[in-house]
């Protein structure tokens, strides 16, 4: 990726989503400050993961603090900080959690023009062994502001106009697309700002990595078994899966390779959410050069039914997906 070497030319988050912005005369900044405080959020949650080690000494998610009060847990915590920090942004009408039920619709005096969905904290089961956990993001624009409606967040990904996710590992690093291209941003934390490390970032076209959950093999379709040999006969990938998404995915789309969460006899529909697991990751994907397909059809195509539906998916280097395409379009025929 550009080295954006200038030390001294600090291109923060927010000052790259300005200069987009600029391309756009029509917008009125509306999205910039709704990005600005989904940066807040991520930049909580770091500094609480970051913490989450040392919750027995300080009291922090899931244990008692020296009041003995019973912490939130991280997930819990961050979720909380998140719709928060959405609704008073002054910019959102209807946010969809992972972690709620329900989505909720911001009162007519706060509301925006933007849907947001979002996993406030994926893979937090990851926390308590110190490894890398993330939050994941999508916004769609509404169709009536003054209307909204659970449509407005039941749109196929390909109509997100933006989407992102920040990686809680080595690093902290924000993953954006506002439509054109991938850009990757790493916290510095000594100014407390995201700085643009990663420009446009693009997928190798080929990769050596393939990412899934072995374990579930006995019930993998023969087409997904096949996924890791490659059909030129050359030495099958390497298996790297951490079993957090994020982490899965920020490797596949900077190393390349397929990650790939397959259904299966056991789940029908694979296991992760469509609209923020498979859209925003799928969203990504296809801005930086690779492809995201469910096993049927391109995965931004899906029209979801229910804010929490679950979705096989397939993402990952442009060649490595085409492979399964053609696996699973030969498997069909014979049908
Ligand atoms: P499994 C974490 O719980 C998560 O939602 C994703 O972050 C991750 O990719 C997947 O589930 C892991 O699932 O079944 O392999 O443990």
């Amino acid at each position: 990726h550009a080295a954006v070497a200038h030390r001294t030319d600090l291109m923060t988050i927010t000052r790259h989503v300005l200069n987009e912005q600029s391309k756009h005369p029509e917008s009125r900044g509306d999205f910039t400050i709704l990005l600005s405080h989904i940066v807040l959020g991520c930049k909580f949650v770091c500094s609480a993961v970051n913490k989450a080690g040392l919750a027995k000494l300080i009291g922090l998610a899931g244990e008692t603090n020296v009041q003995g009060e019973e912490q939130k847990k991280l997930d819990v915590l961050s979720n909380e900080v998140f719709i928060k920090a959405l609704i008073s942004s002054g910019r959102t009408c209807i946010l969809v959690s992972e972690e709620d039920e329900e989505a909720s619709f911001v009162e007519p005096t706060n509301r925006g023009r933007y849907c947001v969905v979002f996993d406030p904290l994926d893979g937090s089961s990851n926390i308590d062994c110190a490894v890398a956990v993330g939050t994941i993001f999508g916004i769609y624009m509404v169709k009536d502001k003054d209307k909204p409606t659970l449509d407005d967040v039941l749109q196929p990904g390909k109509n997100l106009l933006a989407a992102g996710y920040c990686l809680y590992g080595s690093s902290c690093m924000l993953v954006l697309s506002t439509g054109n291209g991938v850009n990757g941003f790493t916290l510095d934390p000594a100014l407390g700002e995201f700085l643009l490390t990663h420009l446009d970032i693009k997928i190798p076209k080929k990769g050596k990595i393939y990412s899934v959950n072995e374990g579930n093999a006995i019930n993998w379709d023969e087409s997904t078994a096949k996924c890791k040999f490659p059909k030129d006969g050359s030495s099958p990938k390497s298996l790297r899966y951490v079993g957090s998404m994020v982490a899965d995915v920020h490797r596949t789309l900077l190393y390349g390779g397929i990650f790939m969460y397959p259904a299966d006899k056991k789940s029908p529909n694979g296991k992760l959410r469509v609209l923020y697991e498979v859209f925003p990751m799928s969203y990504l994907m296809e801005k930086a050069g690779g492809q995201a397909f469910t096993g049927k059809q391109r995965a931004l195509d899906l029209v979801p039914e229910n804010i929490h539906d679950r979705s096989s998916i397939f993402l990952g280097s442009y060649d490595d997906i085409e492979e399964i395409k053609a696996l699973y379009a030969a498997a069909e025929e014979k049908k």
